[in-house]
């Protein structure tokens, strides 16, 4: 656990460094997909990656039926990585949004989906 200070911008340029996210996506899916198949199923969902979202443990009762039913765009049931990373960048800009402008100060579990955010922001040399 570490603490740190970040806005939504810590957020919105990781989710923007393609190279970066793609890499943190794919670190996910992997985490996720349990039996190893190359798909997220509503039980890998539910079991999973409700414990990694930043709701903690108020995840909402039948997550995983709406998380399907609006990102599975393929609709077989499961979630391959492509329509995962949809999932993911929609994510990341609501916490971006929950965060908003303001600098905020967060304490970062081991799996949050800002540390890596952050450790991002902290690897980037400022631009100026
Ligand atoms: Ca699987
Ligand atoms: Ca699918």
């Amino acid at each position: 656990m570490s603490i740190a200070v970040v806005n939504s911008f810590t957020v919105t340029e990781f989710v923007n460094d393609k190279a970066k996210f793609d890499s943190f996506v794919k670190e996910w899916f992997a985490m996720i997909d349990e039996n190893g198949d190359g798909k997220l199923s509503c039980d890998e969902i539910r079991g999973r990656f409700g414990m990694l979202l930043p709701f903690g443990s108020e995840t909402p009762p039948q997550m995983e039926e709406e998380i399907l039913k609006r990102f599975d765009e393929d609709g077989n049931g499961a979630l391959d990585p492509t329509e995962f990373k949809s999932l993911m960048t929609e994510i990341m800009h609501a916490v971006a949004r929950g965060i908003g402008g303001s600098p905020i100060i967060v304490a970062l579990g081991k799996n949050s989906l800002l540390l890596k955010a952050v450790q991002h922001e902290l690897a980037t040399p400022p631009s100026s």
